[in-house]
């Protein structure tokens, strides 16, 4: 048998966007390899996709469509034809919209592929179309991206390959050796050449084991932080007055702003000393190039937005832009800024919003109420907040769900019918990096398996079956791969180049303030944009670049973390982890409760009760726990995972997900049942 070597890239919900090489023999993978046309990745690849073959071939691939048998949440099926799945979907569809209006439909979907011909182009012309409720898709990087943009519009930031020339380097709430393997070397290689690097996260992260400083902060101080160290420049002349005069509005504004954090008052609220605050401060003002990696950690709370504005505001005042690899990296996805508009063919219409991180709540209260839930790129029961509500959502009897995912993930159970999805390897799709600067077609490289299809098929089909298709409509991946490529306003070469070689990649050759500038509409930094301000007002009733207080309370004080992981990717791979979820705690938090490792405890709060087993371990500051973000329901002993503690609070900006949020007890449980 001979075996092709073909090109493909990654399109999961990761920064760095891998390409890679795929051998393929008689239509099946047989391996996956990193390649370098990826300049960031260069040829190395995380163990997730190099072993991709676990969940493309694996026994809880989603083989057929089937049509609910058991009671709702029995995981019962039977398999039924492609025609009869969606005949069904199609007719229940136009029961809901002609008995309730398009409204009482609500599409779910977010990062499973973060592709465009697999997210917001069929499918969002199909749901205009019917009428749906508009998801605001909120639960990931809404704070960080209204920052970014109300302070710099749409400028990329420093790429994380001219990190080697920086001199100090500050990874704010991003933890590399998870979310992001690609930075990994590039930090060796940075600190080999003599470069500084200092942790900002409340747990001690691989990288601060090592780091010159590392700021263990109370998560949700963030802001107080950054506006901490902003005054400190300030008050000893290491502010950048002559680059803010030429490159800054709202200075003054920002600075009475951070007027109020003196370092004692900082450091009290941060759970830092005034001695470490200072030493950062310093640092920072002494550094260049001196570049802050912002990750999605500081955002996931109800300080986000602001935090991330603080954050992202410290390189302009210091005077940090200029020289290469100096400034800060936030989403890097718009170097290539497409738009999809034309591929939808279809104006948004006027319908209601639904908070994606509200989804149990929407599907319990809503009025009038939600009765078709479609949902694809996605496993809420695992990623949103208040599982039980969520839960307790997918189990009225009266809610028609309709689940197209590639495995029988938590959420799957629920379904009224069940569609299979291919992946990326069977699929065609066109992905950007939001870490790497790289834009990727992806063509299938195997054979489906089983009767899988791509979104864009079976919107596609929906579309015709429930005669919502135009004659004018683009329906073919090619034609609207190139439509969108195309949008991006590629040159001859470029666009000739993506044809090549499957992959774009275009670093920034630009220093930042110096060949490129703030892209907001005058081309300068807004320190106090006003809209920020005002929607900070609308959701939290405070100002930009407020502080809202702690919410933990006397019976609830400690706050539970739950980030990425290595081997998953949010939820994705679930069930090829059989590891049990572990709670981890500090031994100070631990002893107080009796708590020892391997301990069966309860973490819980007014929200729900997760049993899990206990680890003691110092890499967590005390009153701070940690549970994995994406666990399934089997990893832990009564089937809930942290997003059970995990409120519907919405960040300051953006009305994102407060995952960090949770403020929990814990106690030992004394007799365990058996596992
Ligand atoms: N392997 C793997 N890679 C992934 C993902 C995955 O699930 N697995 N997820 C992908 C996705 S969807 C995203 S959005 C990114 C997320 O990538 P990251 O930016 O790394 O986000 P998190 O893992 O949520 O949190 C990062 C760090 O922030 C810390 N943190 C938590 N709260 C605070 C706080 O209040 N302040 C500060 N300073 N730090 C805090 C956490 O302890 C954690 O170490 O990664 C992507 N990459
Ligand atoms: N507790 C806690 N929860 C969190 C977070 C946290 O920090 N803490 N962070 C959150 C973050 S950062 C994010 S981005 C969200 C992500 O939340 P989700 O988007 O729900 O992420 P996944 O769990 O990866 O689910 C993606 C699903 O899409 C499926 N899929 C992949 N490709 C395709 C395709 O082409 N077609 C179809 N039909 N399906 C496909 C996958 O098999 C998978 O089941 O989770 C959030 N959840
Ligand atoms: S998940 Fe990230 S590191 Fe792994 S292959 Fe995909 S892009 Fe690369
Ligand atoms: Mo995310």
């Amino acid at each position: 048998m001979s075996t092709r070597q073909v090109p493909t890239a990654c399109p999961l919900d990761c920064p760095d966007a891998c390409t890679l090489t795929a051998s393929v023999e008689d239509g099946r993978l047989t391996r996956l390899d990193g390649d370098s046309r990826n300049g960031l990745t260069a040829g190395i690849v995380c163990g997730k996709v190099r072993r991709f073959d676990r969940h493309l071939y694996g026994a809880e691939r989603i083989a057929s469509p089937a049509i609910r048998t058991g009671a709702k949440g029995a995981g019962e099926f039977r398999d039924v034809s492609w025609d009869e799945a969606l005949q069904h979907v199609s007719a229940r569809m136009l029961e809901v919209r002609d008995r309730s209006g398009g409204e009482a439909i609500l599409p779910f979907s977010y990062g499973g592929s973060n592709g465009a011909l697999t997210e917001g182009t069929l499918d969002t012309r199909w749901f205009r179309r019917l009428g749906a409720s508009h998801l605001e898709r909120t639960i990931c990087a809404a704070a960080t991206s209204r920052a970014q943009d109300g302070l710099y519009g749409m400028m990329p930031g420093v790429d994380v390959r001219d990190y080697v020339h920086a001199s100090l380097i500050v990874l704010w709430g991003f933890n590399p050796s998870a979310s992001g393997i690609h930075l990994v070397p590039v930090l060796k290689a940075a600190r080999a050449a003599g470069a500084q690097i200092v942790v900002v996260d409340p747990r001690r992260i691989s990288q601060a084991k090592s780091a010159d400083q590392h700021l263990a902060v109370r998560p949700g101080t963030d802001v107080v932080l950054a506006l901490a160290v902003a005054r400190w420049l300030f008050e000893h002349g290491h502010a950048d007055e002559a680059f803010l005069a030429d490159h800054a509005t709202g200075v003054d504004a920002f600075r009475a702003r951070a007027q109020r954090w003196t370092l004692e008052r900082a450091a009290e609220v941060c759970e830092l000393s005034v001695a470490e605050i200072e030493t950062f401060a310093r640092r920072f003002a002494e550094a260049s190039p001196a570049v802050i990696r912002c990750g999605w950690g500081l955002e996931r709370n109800r300080n986000g937005g602001s935090a991330v504005a603080s954050v992202l505001a410290l390189p302009a005042i210091a005077g940090k832009f200029g020289p290469r690899g100096g400034g800060f990296t936030m989403s890097q996805s718009r170097t290539f800024r497409w738009n999809l508009g034309p591929v939808v063919a279809e104006p948004e219409p006027e319908v209601r919003s639904i908070n994606m991180n509200r989804l149990g709540p929407a599907l319990l209260e809503q009025t009038p109420p939600i009765e078709a839930l479609f949902v694809y790129n996605a496993n809420p029961l695992a990623t949103v907040p208040d599982q039980a509500a969520v839960r307790r959502g997918l189990a009225r009897e009266d809610l028609f769900t309709v689940v197209f995912d590639q495995v029988h993930t938590d959420t799957a159970k629920w379904a009224d019918v069940l569609l299979p999805a291919t992946t990326f390897l069977e699929h065609h799709d066109l992905t950007r990096g939001y870490g790497a600067t790289v834009l990727n077609r992806i063509r299938p490289v195997v054979s489906a398996v089983g009767l899988a299809r791509p979104n864009y098929a079976v919107f596609a089909e929906l579309l015709e079956r429930t005669g919502l298709a135009r004659e004018t409509d683009v329906t073919d991946p090619d034609a609207i791969a190139v439509a969108i490529a195309s949008s991006v306003a590629l040159g001859p070469e470029d666009g000739a180049a993506l044809v090549e070689h499957s992959t774009l990649d275009r670093p920034p050759s630009a220093a930042l303030f110096r060949d490129r500038f703030a892209e907001t509409d005058d081309g300068k930094i807004h320190l106090c944009p006003a809209a920020l301000d005002a929607e900070c007002q609308a959701t939290a009733g405070v100002p930009l670049y407020s502080y809202q207080p702690d919410p933990g309370s006397e019976d609830y004080p400690l706050a539970l973390l739950s980030p990425a992981t290595a081997k998953l990717t949010n939820s994705t791979f679930g069930q090829l982890r059989s590891a049990p979820a572990k709670v981890q705690i500090h031994p100070r938090d631990a002893e107080t409760r009796d708590i020892r490792s391997g301990d069966a405890v309860v973490v819980f709060n007014t929200l729900g009760t997760v049993e899990c087993d206990a680890e003691v371990t110092e890499d967590l500051t005390p009153g701070v726990l940690c549970l994995d973000k994406g666990l399934w329901e089997r990893h832990t002993r009564n089937g809930n995972t942290s997003n059970a503690l995990c409120p519907t609070t919405l960040t300051d900006l953006g009305r994102g997900a407060t995952f960090n949020d949770a403020r929990v007890q814990v106690e030992r449980i004394v007799t365990p049942k058996p596992r």
